[in-house]
């Protein structure tokens, strides 16, 4: 009697845990990350240990590709892999850094496409536990701290393109007989470019054999070793197949709750998400679904030793703004050395972001897009609350006259203030509705200045200027 109650009790409760999380909707899913505004993307990997220099040659553009842009050999690449002793690494304090940078959410490259692993693996050898002198899994101790730390992680994995584990480069279609093969075929010049494609072992297997024994088992690998994980950042789709992708896709049930990129295949993959690359888009690109624009804070993704071309923090808070004001999601990369350090400049630039989230970050998190678009002067961003509606204007130039002129806002102003110090700010308010702001006479953050105005009642979400 008493085990029928708890084989019952055991079957409802388990039935309905499973029901909750097939029922999450993409709204539901998606909450936090809409919340959240401001990631922090990581390429780490064995290129960090040439950091952009081959044979005394420096190899030009991104660092990560440095195996492709130089055609260094497999045996070369991996004999290079070996050495690979992160012995700096500390990922609490990664952790702790994205965090107070006001980043709520990491990404970081568990496979990129020189097919190297940040993670034991059972489906390839070319891993960080089983090929190189650390020996010890890297997403382990990540995902770890980020629990703790309440930061989200998410893993990017290259699925369509490995230039380590044979069939990974996607060009060609081999039959079993395998290469050289005069049957197989070349997809696009393109693709035979950049896909990689120079050394022969490369090619000792199909694109499906890479696909069921390396990709797949990774994923699975990936879905299942590092707990509740937020995010699967697929990379290069061209080359995938709807078999492929299908499979890829069907393992994301091991996680119900996370959220995918537009990356898997085009176009008939979408994913969640879209993923503008070192570009923030205009108002006009936008169709309502869901983006993140991703960019590096200097020239490259993967770390390079002579790469000291970076953006300022000026520009950078510029550009989350920008994003925020236009809906989306800002993923700002930081590139680790071969020992397990953030570059001086990165953190230099996470601090400074970090010192005017504290007091801005309320212009950003859960924020929604502007209801006018663009202002010549500046950005705008709006939340709701209880009452009525805070619309947050940020001033990317100071107006000679000192003065907003905001229109079209049938609303009325409960306050306004300058988050910097908290000050508060004159308005008046026109018969037709529009506000006019009064300007302090100097601007009291040359990083960015914003001002809050907090006003009764819901705005529409288009105004015309
Ligand atoms: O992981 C980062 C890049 O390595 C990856 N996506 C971001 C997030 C990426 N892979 N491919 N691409 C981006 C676009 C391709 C760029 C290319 Fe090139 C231009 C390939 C060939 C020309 C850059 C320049 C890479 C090689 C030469």
């Amino acid at each position: 009697m008493k085990r029928t109650i708890i084989a019952i009790l055991l079957t409802v409760f388990l039935g309905q845990s499973l029901l909750a999380q097939e029922m999450l909707t993409k709204d539901e899913r998606m909450a936090w990350w809409r919340e959240a505004r401001f990631g922090m993307f990581i390429h780490w990997g064995v290129y960090a240990i040439p950091a952009g220099t081959w044979n005394g040659r420096q190899i030009g553009n991104i660092g990560e590709w440095i195996m492709n842009r130089a055609k260094i050999p497999m045996m070369d690449y991996q004999n290079m892999a070996k050495e690979f002793n992160p012995v700096k690494y500390d990922p609490e304090a990664w952790v702790k850094m994205a965090k107070d940078a006001g980043m709520k959410y990491i990404v970081i490259t568990s496979k990129h496409h020189d097919g190297f692993a940040l993670f034991d693996s059972e489906a390839s050898k070319f891993n960080v536990v089983d090929h190189t002198v650390y020996g010890k899994d890297l997403l382990k101790p990540l995902a770890e701290a980020c629990k703790k730390h309440g930061i989200k992680l998410g893993f990017y994995y290259s699925q369509a393109q490995d230039w380590n584990n044979p069939g990974g480069t996607a060009i060609r279609r081999l039959t079993k007989e395998g290469w050289p093969n005069p049957d197989s075929v070349i997809i696009d010049a393109y693709t035979k470019e950049h896909k990689g494609h120079w050394d022969w072992r490369q090619e000792t297997k199909t694109f499906e054999q890479y696909i069921d024994d390396v990709a797949v088992p990774q994923v699975r690998e990936l879905l299942t070793n590092y707990g509740d994980l937020a995010v699967l950042w697929w990379d290069t789709p061209s080359g995938m197949t709807d078999e492929a992708a299908e499979k890829l896709q069907a393992l994301l049930a091991l996680q119900p709750a996370i959220i995918t990129n537009d990356r898997l295949k085009r176009p008939n993959f979408p994913g969640d998400h879209k993923t503008p690359e070192q570009r923030i888009p205009n108002l006009a690109d936008l169709d309502g679904s869901d983006w993140e624009t991703c960019m590096t804070m200097n020239g490259t993704w993967g770390y390079k030793s002579y790469d000291k071309n970076y953006k300022t923090p000026r520009t950078l808070i510029r550009n989350l703004v920008d994003i925020a004001s236009k809906g989306g999601n800002f993923l700002l990369n930081v590139g680790p050395t071969a020992e397990g350090e953030f570059p001086a400049e990165s953190i230099e630039i996470l601090e400074a972001m970090g010192k005017w989230m504290k007091i801005n970050g309320e212009s950003v998190y859960g924020t929604k897009a502007s209801p006018w678009g663009l202002f010549p002067w500046g950005r705008c961003t709006r939340k709701e609350t209880k009452n009525g509606t805070s619309l947050y204007f940020s001033l990317y130039e100071w107006p000679a006259d000192g003065k907003l002129v905001i229109p079209g806002l049938s609303a009325r102003v409960v306050s306004a203030r300058l988050l910097a110090d908290g000050s508060k700010i004159k308005t008046t308010t026109a018969k037709n509705g529009t506000i006019t702001i009064t300007l302090p006479q100097n601007d009291p953050d040359p990083l960015l200045t914003v001002i809050r105005v907090d006003v009764r009642g819901k705005v529409a979400d288009k105004i015309a200027q």
